[in-house]
C-alpha cells in the first residue's frame, strides 16, 4: 500500500502538495527496469553519452527558476543559495559530460602479450539523498554515475522530494532514455531498505546520518555492495590571532549559518588563539546580529527556517531546553509568527565534554572556545569522532599548512569557508564517510577495473 507525503512549507507550517510514496513491489520493479536498461545505455557511444548529459545540463540550466522556486517552497532555502543548488546540478552534470570518452584504462608491460585494463560500469546505482541539499546531493551520486555508463534510481527525503521528481523530468525531457534515472520518492525504511537489500543494486550512495549510514553500510556488506557514505560533521573553524580578525568575523557566521546551519560542512566550532579571544567574540556579534534571517523567498535573505518542526526540536535540545546548563553569548533574529524559525546562536560551552560542543546541531548555533597554541588547536579540531570539512585562519603560510596536514578532516578551506567545488574532490575522514564524491577521480567509484590479458606468443 503506498502512502501519500505531505510536503510542508517551512516559512508558514502549511502543506501545500503531497506525493505519493513508493511501495516495496514498485521499488523492486523499478529496480529491474534499471537493471533491464543497462545494457542499452552502455551501448550509447561515448560521445553521445557525453550529448546527452550535456542537454540534461541545459534542461536543469533552462529551469533554474521553476527548480529554485520549488525549494524555496519545499525546503526553505534562500532564493539564492536555491539557484546556486540547481546551477551546481548543471555545472556537476556538465562536468561529467566530458567523462564517457575519458574513461581511460592502462596498458600495463607483461611478458608474453598485451595487458589492458577497462573502467566497467558497476551497475544499477543507490542514490538515497537527505532533506538538507536535495539538489546538489542527487545530482553528485546520478551525474558521474550515469556517466560511467551506469543506472540510477534516487530515493529523495521523504519531506523534500519536488526538485528531484521535477529533475528526473527533465532528464525524461532532454532525451536520457526511459528507466535510466528513476526518482522514487518514499521511505528510507521502504525505498532506502530496498536499494540495499535487492541484489540488482550493485552500489549504495548515501547521505545522511551516520546512525542511518552505518546501518544502510552494514546490510549492503552483507551483498559486499560498493558504497560511498557522506554522513554528520562537526567541523572546527580555527582562528589564529595573526589571522585578518574583521575578515575570519564577518565570515565566520556564514561559514556556519548558511542553509540554517543544516549543512554537513558547517564550521559549528569555531576556535580561537586565546590572545584574540574576547576581541573575535566583540567582532563576532554584530556580525551575527546582522545575518538576515527572513522569508526564504526575499532577494534579501541569507538564511531561512529550519527544515521541520521536529528539526527544531533537537536544535532547542542543544541550547534552551539542553539538560546541562547552555552559556548563549549573543543571538541574531529571526522572524516571529508561523514557520520553523530559529536564530543565529552563539554559545559558550563550560567544557569540550558539552553536548552543544561535540555533536552535531544541524542548526543555526555555534560554539566558541579559546585555545592556546598550534598543537592545542589542532588537539582540540580532532577530537571529535567526525573529519568533514573546517577553516584555517592565519597570515602564517606555513603554519596554514602544517595545521591543514594536522587536522583529520577531508576539505579544508585557509582565510576562507570553502567545501564544495564540483571540481575537487569531498568527503570525509574517520566517521564522516567514505569515499569520494566529485572532482577528476569520482568515475572510479561507478566503476570496477577489469584487467584484460591477451596473448600474443605463437
Ligand atoms: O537523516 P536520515 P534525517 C543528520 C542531522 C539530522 C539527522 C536526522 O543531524 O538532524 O541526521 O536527519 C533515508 N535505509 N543529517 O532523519 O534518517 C532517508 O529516507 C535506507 C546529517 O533526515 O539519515 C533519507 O532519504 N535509507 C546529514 C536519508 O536516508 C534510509 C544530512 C537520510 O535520512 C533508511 C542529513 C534505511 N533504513 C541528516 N532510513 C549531513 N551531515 O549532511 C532512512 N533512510
Amino acid at each position: 500500500m503506498s502512502t501519500m507525503h505531505d510536503v510542508i512549507d517551512p516559512s508558514t507550517e502549511q502543506a501545500f502538495t503531497s506525493v505519493r510514496g513508493t511501495t516495496v513491489d514498485q521499488a523492486d520493479a523499478a529496480i529491474e527496469r534499471a537493471h533491464a536498461a543497462l545494457a542499452s545505455w552502455r551501448a550509447v557511444t561515448p560521445a553521445d553519452r557525453g550529448r546527452l548529459l550535456r542537454r540534461f545540463a541545459d534542461a536543469v540550466d533552462g529551469a533554474t527558476d521553476e527548480l529554485a522556486r520549488l525549494e524555496v517552497r519545499g525546503s526553505g532555502h534562500t532564493i539564492g543559495n536555491a539557484r546556486w543548488e540547481a546551477g551546481n546540478v548543471r555545472d556537476v552534470l556538465h562536468y561529467y559530460a566530458a567523462a564517457p570518452e575519458r574513461l581511460f584504462g592502462r596498458q600495463i608491460p607483461v611478458a608474453g602479450g598485451l595487458d589492458v585494463t577497462f573502467s566497467e560500469p558497476v551497475g544499477v546505482v543507490g542514490v538515497i539523498v537527505p532533506w538538507n541539499f536535495p539538489m546538489p546531493i542527487a545530482g553528485w551520486g546520478f551525474a558521474p554515475a550515469l556517466a560511467a555508463g551506469c543506472t540510477v534510481v534516487l530515493k529523495p527525503a521523504e519531506i523534500t522530494p519536488l526538485t528531484a521528481i521535477r529533475i528526473g523530468e527533465l532528464a525524461l525531457e532532454a532525451g536520457i532514455p526511459e528507466d535510466v534515472l528513476q526518482v522514487l520518492p518514499g521511505k528510507g525504511s521502504i525505498v532506502g531498505q530496498r536499494f540495499t537489500d535487492h541484489p540488482l543494486v550493485r552500489k549504495i550512495v548515501f547521505t545522511g546520518s551516520t546512525e542511518v549510514g552505518t546501518r544502510v553500510a552494514a546490510d549492503a556488506m552483507r551483498q559486499v555492495k560498493r558504497l560511498t557514505l557522506e554522513l554528520g560533521g562537526k567541523s572546527a573553524n580555527i582562528v589564529f590571532a595573526d589571522s585578518d580578525l574583521e575578515q575570519a568575523a564577518a565570515t565566520a557566521p556564514y561559514g556556519v549559518f548558511d542553509n540554517a546551519g543544516q549543512d554537513c560542512c558547517a564550521r559549528s566550532r569555531i576556535l580561537v588563539e586565546r590572545t584574540a579571544y574576547d576581541r573575535f567574540l566583540a567582532l563576532l556579534e554584530p556580525a551575527v546580529k546582522g545575518v538576515r534571517c527572513m522569508h526564504p523567498a526575499s532577494e534579501e535573505a541569507e538564511m531561512g527556517p529550519l527544515i521541520s518542526a521536529g528539526q527544531r526540536t533537537a536544535v532547542r535540545s542543544f541550547v534552551e531546553d539542553a539538560a546541562e546548563p547552555v552559556d548563549v553569548a549573543f543571538r541574531g533574529t529571526a522572524p516571529d509568527g508561523p514557520g520553523y524559525w530559529y536564530p543565529p546562536t552563539v554559545v559558550l560551552p563550560r567544557s569540550d565534554r558539552d553536548r552543544v560542543w561535540r555533536e552535531e546541531v544541524f542548526g543555526p548555533v555555534v560554539a566558541v572556545m579559546p585555545f592556546d597554541d598550534e598543537a592545542d588547536a589542532v588537539a582540540k579540531a580532532n577530537d571529535t569522532p567526525y573529519g568533514l570539512s573546517g577553516s584555517i585562519w592565519t597570515r602564517d603560510v606555513g603554519r596554514a599548512i602544517r595545521v591543514a596536514r594536522g587536522v583529520e578532516t577531508g576539505n579544508l578551506s585557509v582565510n576562507s569557508h570553502s567545501s564544495v567545488r564540483y571540481s575537487t574532490p569531498f568527503g570525509g575522514f574517520k566517521q564522516s564517510g567514505l569515499g569520494r564524491e566529485l572532482g577528476p577521480d569520482a568515475l572510479a567509484a561507478y566503476t570496477e577495473t577489469k584487467n584484460v590479458f591477451i596473448a600474443t606468443d605463437d
